[in-house]
């Protein structure tokens, strides 16, 4: 295994606050709080067959976009994140690698997990903020 530079333990803990608030925001719906975790022009790609978005408004349009085929659904997605790994860029940034699960629930249903991901972030760590440069979302079932 190639070994990999430390991460101060500051850092990685304000990555899983700030991830935690991000994707809590995704699953509340609030998609311009969670555009606005990105930098202004950020770029977001979710999934296979779609174009990557660019800039907050761009991400917002997306995720509404995305989102319209739950329409009358009474549906709850909600992305569990484990196993951030980070990786100091020479540019300062960092490139976090991040195992995501959806898990999506409907009243009176049972959690149906899908897709297993994989989140290719690079994030820009300034003075206790923390905000996501590019996002590229690989799915597990595209490997297979
Ligand atoms: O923002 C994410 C996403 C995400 O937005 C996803 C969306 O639909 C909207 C961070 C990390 C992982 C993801 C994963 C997805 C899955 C994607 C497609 C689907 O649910 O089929």
């Amino acid at each position: 295994m190639t070994t990999k530079t430390l991460v101060p333990t500051e850092v990685h803990a304000q990555v899983q606050h700030f991830y935690a608030h991000q994707m809590q925001a995704l699953d509340s719906l609030r998609f311009e709080d969670y555009a606005a975790t990105f930098t202004e022009d950020g770029s977001f790609q979710h999934s296979p067959q779609a174009e990557p978005a660019v800039t907050r408004a761009g991400i917002v349009r997306e995720l509404v976009e995305f989102h319209k085929r739950f329409d009358g659904d009474p549906v709850q997605r909600r992305h569990w994140f484990t196993h951030v790994a980070l990786q100091p860029q020479p540019d300062g940034s960092y490139a976090s690698t991040v195992y995501a699960l959806v898990v999506t629930t409907r009243p009176g249903g049972t959690p149906v997990i899908a897709p297993s991901c994989v989140v290719h972030d690079v994030l820009e760590v300034t003075d206790g903020e923390v905000l996501t440069r590019s996002r590229l979302v690989t799915h597990d079932q595209m490997f297979q």
